[in-house]
């Protein structure tokens, strides 16, 4: 007889699944029982449920196909919430099997524990963070349920959630079925392709975005063709960063408007033919633009849809778009040769002396340890730690960059270990590692050694570089070096560049015991990144009202000295009997 859990086992190794992230409870110990003697996927237990999560959205995001979260009912499965939001924000096809009260319970008529309002309740909160939703309480009808909730995961690139009632993993059940994705309307798009490719043709200076959605739907190899087929500038997007690195696709480097290099923020923002592939329209990605990208001439294709100016087209998954592309599109000929990866902007190796560590020390460190020893993996928090990931070598990067959830670098650098056997360097701030670093304490257990490189500034800086004055952003100093022994690993006080290359350096050699960099950083210390950041927002965040109608003159100089920025729309008001040209924005140097 194979049980239900059995099945449902075969059914996510069978859509890429490699292993589980979970922490049982009585309502789920018969599922987790049925993990140990199936032994079809390796469970490794963490110690806090938000970080059974990250790890499990880390381990989809890394290597592709199905993440796996296990949890009990109630205050297991309210608690990995947060990090299956994160997935449903970020597009991550995460699955949450939760543990449920068995059908006698449920009619016993009592409160049962860990319920809220209703046995209903968890059902109702994941329903609004997951793209489908099964409950698991009749043998006959569960094959058909798993394979339609998993291959909407994987179609839509969305979290999912099962419920599975305690006395339902031993059952005897069927095999699920594998259901083909639906065939999309082939004269569409061929309409679609052929409009997208003359708006491209059209274009004096277009350029290509790339997002998230090229590796949700394992597209990078087929991307890097197109860009060089299509032979436009590539850049990719916050979020996209760290995308076809191993592809060696002529990537120029990451928008980040404001924030970035001038002259790749200026080419994206001044294409006429913007084609965003895969790309999440969000503020992270955009908001701190200098010029508002006029998002009605580019051509979006995200979710299944492409639009280009006015026209819709409805159902057009990404993977039938690129490659209808490709087929209308020559490789490079002899007389057009390949674009090649412009190499890493060269930055001079780190200076090793007693000055202070700052982040963009951090940065010139781990790339010199990439380019001696080749590139590594990062899993980055949220934080300055993410900004600084900016100013590092192209390598891949997982980070909550849009839904911008703190815990995620710990977590996830130990999914990504276990979904791939590559050793992570992980970037995390002293407040995010207060949430989920204690997460490390599991690594030894389960032989993952992540280098753990912690941003130690001793404050939420990342909040403090908005309200100096607010005292409730300041932390005291966590001395995490003296904490990683007592966790199995090995902790680094480092305070200056000296301290932190040796560090580094004995870090990398050491291998089966998580490595700690417990980086002193100054008060107030800033990634070049986050200061442009910072100060970009502050710009785009000034009271505008009224100035529509103050005299240009006035306006010009309030743009020429930065206070407001030459997009904005009461400035052009002002200026509009004015050529464009008398509004410029200074760029932003840090
Ligand atoms: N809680 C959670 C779970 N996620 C968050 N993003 C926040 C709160 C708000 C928040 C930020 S950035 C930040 C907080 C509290 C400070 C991060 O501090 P730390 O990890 O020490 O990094 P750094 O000092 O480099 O800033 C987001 C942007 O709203
Ligand atoms: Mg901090």
């Amino acid at each position: 007889m194979v049980t239900l859990a059995e099945r449902l086992l075969q059914a996510l190794q069978r859509r890429g699944a490699t292993e589980i992230f979970g922490i049982p409870g009585d309502f789920a110990l018969p599922l987790f029982r049925e993990f140990e003697r199936t032994r079809t996927l390796p469970l490794y237990t963490l110690s806090h449920e938000p970080a059974v999560g990250f790890a499990a959205d880390a381990a989809s995001r890394i290597r592709g196909g199905l993440g796996v979260a296990a949890v009990t009912y109630g205050a297991g499965a309210l608690n990995v919430v947060n990090a299956v939001a994160s997935a449903y924000a970020e597009r991550v096809p995460l699955v949450v099997l939760s543990g449920a009260p068995a059908a006698h319970e449920a009619a016993s008529g009592y409160l049962l524990h860990h319920q809220v309002k209703s046995l209903d309740s968890q059902w109702r909160v994941f329903s609004e963070i997951t793209a489908d939703r099964a409950r698991l309480d009749d043998a006959e009808a569960a094959p058909q349920q798993i394979a339609r909730v998993l291959d909407a995961a994987l179609r839509l690139s969305r979290p999912v959630y099962l419920e599975i009632p305690r006395d339902m993993p031993g059952r005897a059940c069927a095999d699920v079925p594998w259901t083909e994705a639906p065939v999309p309307d082939a004269e569409a798009l061929d309409a679609c392709a052929d409009e997208l490719l003359n708006r491209l043709h059209d274009a004096k200076r277009p350029v290509l975005m790339v997002g998230v959605e090229v590796r949700r739907y394992g597209l990078e190899a087929r991307v890097a063709e197109l860009a060089q087929r299509l032979d436009i500038p590539v850049v990719t997007s916050f979020m996209g960063r760290g995308l076809l690195t191993d592809t060696g696709a002529p990537v120029r480097g990451t928008y980040l408007g404001l924030a970035g290099a001038p002259e790749l923020s200026a080419e994206v923002e001044g294409s006429d033919g913007l084609l965003l592939l895969g790309v999440i329209v969000s503020d992270t990605n955009f908001a701190v633009s200098a010029q508002r990208i006029d998002l009605r001439y580019a051509i979006q294709a995200l979710e299944g849809r492409v639009v280009m100016g006015h026209h819709h087209y409805l159902d057009v998954p990404l993977p039938a778009l690129v490659d209808r592309l490709l087929a209308r599109l020559p490789g490079p000929t002899p007389a057009r040769p390949r674009r090649v990866a412009p190499a890493a902007a060269a930055t001079e190796p780190l200076v090793a002396d007693d000055a202070p560590a700052r982040p963009q020390d951090i940065a010139t460190a781990v790339n010199d340890l990439m380019r001696e020893h080749g590139a590594q993996p990062l899993a980055s928090d949220v934080g300055d730690c993410l900004f600084t990931a900016m100013d590092m070598d192209p390598t891949a990067l997982i980070a909550p960059g849009y839904y911008a959830t703190m815990g995620y670098g710990v977590p996830a650098g130990l999914g990504l270990q276990a979904a791939t056997g590559r050793r992570p360097i992980v970037l995390v701030g002293d407040g995010a590692f207060q949430m989920t670093g204690w997460e490390l304490g599991n690594a030894r257990r389960y032989g993952w050694d992540p280098i753990v490189l912690v941003f130690n500034n001793a404050a939420w800086e990342m909040l403090r570089a908005f309200e100096p004055r607010d005292a409730f952003n300041d932390l005291g100093l966590w001395d995490f070096a003296s904490m990683a022994a007592g966790m199995g690993g090995d902790g680094y006080l480092v305070r200056t560049r000296a301290e932190l290359q040796a560090a580094l350096q004995t870090a990398h050699t050491t291998r089966g015991r998580f490595q700690l960099l417990d980086i002193r950083l100054a008060a107030g210390a800033q990634s070049p990144t986050l200061e442009r950041f910072v100060k970009a927002v502050k710009r785009l965040s000034m009271p505008t009202a009224g100035l529509g109608k103050r005299p240009c003159r006035v306006v010009m100089n309030l743009v020429e000295n930065g206070s407001i920025h030459a997009g904005d729309a009461g400035a052009q008001r002002a200026c509009k009997n004015r050529p464009p040209s008398v509004l410029k924005s200074p760029t932003i140097s840090s």
